[in-house]
C-alpha cells in the first residue's frame, strides 16, 4: 500500500479548543483521524504542538513518506520516531504523529479488507482473549479543573458491567444519568443543570463524597447491585500544592489522604476504582493506599501516562494495579499498544479512555476491543460523547 498524499485541517475539539485532524491518502482511499486534547494533563505526557508547527511537521513528513510503502502499523510508527527523534515527541508533536498513526491504520485495515479492532488485534495482541469485554466508565458528576462545582474530585464515575450487548448497557447508563438529573433538578430547584468538560453534572454539592451518596441512591433504587458500581478519578495533581493536598477544605499530608479514602471505601459498598488519587509525582502515596484495596483498584493516569516503562517501574513499586490507556499520551498507536501489553503482562487492570476535550474520532473503542481491555472510559452518555458509546455497540457487534 503506497502512500499517495498527506494532508493536516485544523479542527476544534468538544472544548472549543484547537486540535488536528490528519489525512492518508492510499489507492484505497482517504483516511482521517482526529487526535483528542486533555485539560488536566500529566508533566510526562507526549507534547502537543500548536497548528503552525503542526502544519510544517505535515509538510516534513509529506516529504518523507509520500511515495513510501509500510506493511505493518509499527514499521510506519518507527518511520513517524525517527523522523521526530525525541522522547517526548517535542519536536514533531505527539498529536500530529497520532493523527497520521491511527489514519494508517485505518488504512492498513481497508487494505487488509479488515475491522480496525481486528487488524489492532492481529499485529498487536494477537492472544487476546475476545470473550471478555469491557465494563464502561460513565462519568457522571464533575468536579476539580473539569468544572467549577467546588468539588475536589474530577470525576464520579458510574461503572457500568457489560451485560448480553452494549446497547442495554448505554441505555441504561442512560437511564442513570437522566434520572440522577431529575434528583439535581429537583435538589437545587432548577429547571437547567451545569455541565462539566465531560457532560457530567457540576453542582456545588455539600461535600466531596455526597456525589458517592447520589450515585449508591441510583444503584440501589434500582436494584442495580451487581450490574454496576462507581469508580472517582480523583486526578489529585489539581489539588496538590507541592507540599500538601487541599481536600474538602483541609490542608491535608499523604497518610491524612489516605486516611480519607479508606473511608469513602469503608463508606461505600459500591466504590470499586480510584484513579490518580496521589499527585503524579507522589508514588510513596500510591503505595500507601493500595495494600488497603484489596481487589479494588487504584489506577494509575497522570502517573504513568501510557508510557509501558513508567507503568513497569509503578507496578514493580506496587503502586498501582490498574492503569488508564490514553493514545495521545504517547504519541503513537503501535506504543499505546506496547504500554497495553505491558500492562496486561504485568497482571494490571486496563482501561482504555478518552480525554476531557473530545472528537468525532472513536478509535479508542476499537482499540479496546482489539486488546481486550478491562475498562473503556468514555464520558457521561450525552451530547458529544454518545458517539463513543454508540461506536461501542457497533464495534462489539462485528
Ligand atoms: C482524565 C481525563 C479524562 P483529561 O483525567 O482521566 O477523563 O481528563 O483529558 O483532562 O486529562
Ligand atoms: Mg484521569
Amino acid at each position: 500500500m503506497i502512500i499517495k498524499d498527506l494532508s493536516i485541517w485544523k479542527i476544534f475539539d468538544s472544548r472549543g479548543e484547537e486540535t488536528v485532524e490528519c489525512e492518508i491518502l492510499t489507492e484505497k482511499g482517504v483516511f482521517r483521524a482526529s487526535v483528542p486534547s486533555g485539560k488536566s494533563k500529566g508533566k510526562r505526557e507526549a507534547v502537543s504542538v500548536d497548528f503552525a508547527r503542526a502544519k510544517k511537521s505535515a509538510a516534513e513528513l509529506k516529504k518523507l513518506l509520500v511515495g513510501r510503502e509500510f506493511s505493518s502499523v509499527r514499521e510506519f510508527d518507527k518511520a513517524l520516531l525517527d523522523a521526530d527523534g525525541t522522547d517526548d515527541k517535542s519536536r514533531l508533536g505527539g498529536n500530529v504523529l497520532l493523527g497520521y498513526s491511527i489514519a494508517f491504520s485505518r488504512a492498513r485495515a481497508s487494505e487488509r479488507d479488515v475491522s480496525l479492532w481486528l487488524l489492532l488485534r492481529r499485529e498487536f495482541f494477537p492472544n487476546a482473549d475476545d470473550s471478555r469485554r469491557p465494563s464502561i466508565f460513565a462519568n457522571l458528576m464533575n468536579g476539580g479543573a473539569h468544572a467549577d462545582s467546588g468539588l475536589d474530585i474530577q470525576e464520579y464515575m458510574l461503572v457500568v458491567r457489560p451485560g448480553k450487548n452494549y446497547a442495554d448497557d448505554v441505555a441504561l447508563a442512560v437511564d442513570v444519568y437522566r434520572s440522577l438529573g431529575n434528583t439535581l433538578r429537583k435538589k437545587f430547584k432548577s429547571k437547567v443543570l451545569p455541565l462539566g468538560d465531560e457532560s457530567g453534572y457540576a453542582l456545588p454539592l455539600k461535600d466531596n463524597f455526597e456525589p458517592i451518596k447520589l450515585l449508591e441512591n441510583e444503584i440501589s433504587a434500582r436494584k442495580l447491585g451487581k450490574k454496576c458500581s462507581i469508580a472517582l478519578d480523583v486526578a489529585a495533581s489539581s489539588f496538590f500544592t507541592g507540599k500538601a493536598y487541599k481536600f474538602g477544605g483541609e490542608t491535608l499530608n499523604a497518610k491524612e489522604l489516605c486516611k480519607r479514602y479508606e473511608d469513602y471505601f469503608k463508606r461505600s459498598k459500591y466504590l470499586c476504582s480510584i484513579e490518580d488519587p496521589f499527585a503524579e509525582d507522589d508514588v510513596d502515596g500510591f503505595r500507601m493506599l493500595l495494600p488497603k484495596l484489596g481487589e479494588k483498584w487504584a489506577v494509575g493516569d497522570d502517573l504513568t501516562t501510557t508510557d509501558a516503562k513508567r507503568i513497569r517501574e509503578m507496578a514493580a513499586k506496587r503502586a498501582i494495579n490498574a492503569v488508564i490507556i490514553k493514545p495521545n499520551q504517547i504519541g503513537t498507536v503501535s506504543e499505546a499498544c506496547d504500554a497495553l501489553t505491558e500492562a496486561k503482562n504485568l497482571k494490571l487492570h486496563t482501561i482504555v479512555s478518552h480525554r476531557s476535550g473530545e472528537t468525532e474520532d472513536a478509535f479508542i473503542i476499537s482499540l479496546a476491543r482489539a486488546s481486550s481491555a478491562d475498562g473503556v472510559k468514555i464520558g457521561a452518555p450525552a451530547h458529544e460523547r454518545m458517539v463513543k458509546f454508540n461506536e461501542l455497540i457497533r464495534v462489539y457487534e462485528e
